[in-house]
């Protein structure tokens, strides 16, 4: 029996085959070896104890055998493995994370505005009065300086325990580094900035109190407002899809001259996106550039405006209401 049984646990060749060889050996109810345990009992009590002995001793070997043969063939007790892993099973999809609507769109409109030669900038979202306002040709008693309409911040002051209204504020637009920018280069100039911007507006469909803008500006020696209708129209193409057409409103802003509103046209609709315009000379003298060497455009775009135009968004709180169901389909 001992030499049978160790032929064909050397035979087993799979772990289906082995097991059946397991069971004909040492299975415990009807293997060989507890045929034997049972034809003990009727062994003459003088020879038990020689017999039992040899009996342990057949088992330990044809268990280490198993043992072995089951390491031969790569089955159970490998280290690492475990024996209920059905690898036949679908997989649990892990929870990953993916990057917000937004920051997709800064990318995407980054890499557009990289391919025209445009580099990015960037500026503090805690300003001063003088890069929010003051060289962007906007004074002192300018309603756009407005406690109303800006978010300026409440210091506490050193010595003593209340706040006071400081000079600082949050930017209410990334025109902020058009100044850094000159402040520090010699032109030619041509960068663009993304980032965040607040505004106490209360929030409907349309208007958020942070939002982003995607801020231009080209300076250079003869640069004229065809150049302007140009980048922004291959812009527009390419960011929205199609040929997108361009309008111009004539319009407003303290720092630049002239000045218009940005319609795409859009699904057959004209959408504004924007503001824009020639850097006004004022600006460049508050940058210490000569007004009479240079010339530059400059604007500024609404980032959620048109990641929701791309997307079919029709409501910007959808973007900020941290709703897993909307962001997943992005
Ligand atoms: C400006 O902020 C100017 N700095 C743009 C500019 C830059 C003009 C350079 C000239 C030269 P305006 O306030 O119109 O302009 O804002 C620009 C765009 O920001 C708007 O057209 C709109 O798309 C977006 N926007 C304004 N307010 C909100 C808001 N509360 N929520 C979401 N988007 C807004």
């Amino acid at each position: 029996l001992e030499r049978e049984s160790l032929v064909a646990f050397d035979a087993a060749d799979d772990a289906d085959s082995l097991e059946e060889v397991r069971v004909r050996y040492l299975g415990a109810k009807k293997g060989a070896l507890k045929d034997v345990q049972k034809q003990m009992g009727s062994i003459d009590p003088s020879d038990r104890k020689a017999a039992g002995m040899r009996l342990n001793e057949f088992k330990s070997k044809i268990q280490s055998v198993f043992e072995a043969s089951q390491d031969r063939l790569g089955g159970g007790g490998e280290a690492g493995v475990d024996p209920t892993f059905d690898p036949s099973l679908p997989g649990i999809r892990p929870n990953l994370g993916h990057i917000h609507p937004i920051t997709q769109t800064v990318n995407h409109l980054m890499e557009i505005m990289g391919r025209m030669g445009f580099e990015a900038a960037e500026g503090p979202e805690v300003e001063d009065p003088w890069h929010n306002f003051v060289a962007l040709n906007i004074p002192e008693d300018h309603p756009a300086r407005d406690p109303l309409d800006n978010f300026y911040l409440a210091t506490a002051s050193a010595n003593s325990d209340r706040s006071v209204e400081g000079e600082q504020l949050l930017r209410s637009q990334t025109s902020t580094v058009q100044i850094r920018v000159m402040e520090n280069r010699k032109p030619p100039i041509r960068v663009i900035s993304l980032g965040r911007v607040y505004r106490p507006d209360d929030p409907d469909a349309t208007h958020f109190p942070m939002f982003h803008q995607m801020e231009g500006l080209y300076v250079d020696e003869h640069v004229t407002m065809a150049n302007l209708k140009t980048v922004l129209r291959v812009f527009a193409t390419n960011y929205l899809g199609g040929d997108v057409q361009i309008r111009f409103r004539p319009s407003f802003f303290p720092f630049t001259e002239p000045s218009v509103e940005v319609d795409f046209l859009w699904n057959g609709n004209w959408i504004e996106f924007g503001g824009a315009g020639m850097v006004d000379p004022a600006v460049f003298e508050a940058v210490g550039y000569d007004p009479e060497k240079v010339s530059g455009f400059a604007f500024g775009l609404g980032v959620e405006r048109l990641c929701m135009r791309r997307h079919g968004i029709t409501d910007i709180r959808d973007l900020y209401s941290g709703d897993l169901r909307f962001l997943r389909q992005f």
